[in-house]
């Protein structure tokens, strides 16, 4: 009897420090808004030198842009992963639409992508060589698989958060790919653009990462069948202290 109690104490205790996560739960949004804007750099935004090609360099060349800081007119900064924090309803997740990670000229393209748990990730092979992509969640591997030319390899995505992936031939390339809970999310193109749509109306927060300039959160408001603008500036100093996961 005794014992019994005990373990019935332990496992209130072990419910009470362990929450489960909310699961996301599908409905139909017919009266969503959405959020645009834009993310860009302010002051002096460094010039990253190309990384140096060691193979393959009759197809790669001698040197690769160093994508992990790109930024275009005005301070316009792309790739930077743009995401509704906590949403627990919301549009279908698109699960027959998967997530395409393509190998080019011993670059992952895109560099950054994001994605929803249960979406598959296809990764492609279009060089003439063997790839690798070695997907990592912090110091977890949730996978690590050869890519051969020519060829995709499909994974499932089942974990949320931000998976670097590496590829373990090349040693200067890597991909990122947030892989949220939702289908609320976003990357910036190349004038630093996003879209969020279908979004119920209500109070979020709207978060940012980029991999050298770090992240920030904003509150916004989305009203039914409206654009609400979120216009977000990163500083350009924070590229010398590498930044956390989102
Ligand atoms: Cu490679």
């Amino acid at each position: 009897m005794q014992k019994r109690r005990v373990l019935l104490m332990v496992s209130n205790v072990l419910l009470l420090a362990w929450p489960v996560a909310a699961q996301y739960r599908e409905v139909v949004v017919d009266n969503g808004g959405s959020i645009t804007g834009h993310v860009r750099v302010s002051g002096e935004a460094p010039t990253l030198p190309p990384q140096p090609v060691f193979k393959e360099q009759e197809v790669c060349g001698t040197t690769i842009r160093d994508e992990r800081l790109v930024v275009g007119s005005g301070g316009a900064l792309r790739d930077v992963v743009v995401h509704l924090t906590e949403v627990k309803a919301g549009k279908a997740v698109p699960r027959e639409r998967p997530v395409v990670l393509d190998n080019v000229k011993c670059a992952f393209v895109p560099h950054v992508a994001t994605a929803t748990v249960g979406q598959m990730l296809d990764i492609h092979n279009n060089d003439p060589f063997l790839h690798d992509a070695h997907a990592l969640l912090g110091a977890k591997t949730l996978f690590n698989v050869a890519v051969p030319k020519g060829k995709t390899v499909r994974k499932p995505l089942a974990y949320s958060g931000l998976i670097r992936i590496n590829c373990n031939v090349h040693t200067w390339m890597h991909a990122y790919l947030f892989v949220a809970e939702h289908p609320y999310h976003a990357v910036t193109s190349d004038d630093g653009g996003f879209v969020i749509d279908g979004v119920p109306p209500g109070t979020y927060t709207l978060s940012v990462w980029h991999e050298l300039l770090g992240s920030a959160e904003r509150a916004v408001e989305v009203q039914s069948g409206k654009a609400t603008t979120a216009e977000i500036t990163l500083s350009a100093a924070a590229s010398e202290t590498p930044p956390q996961a989102p």
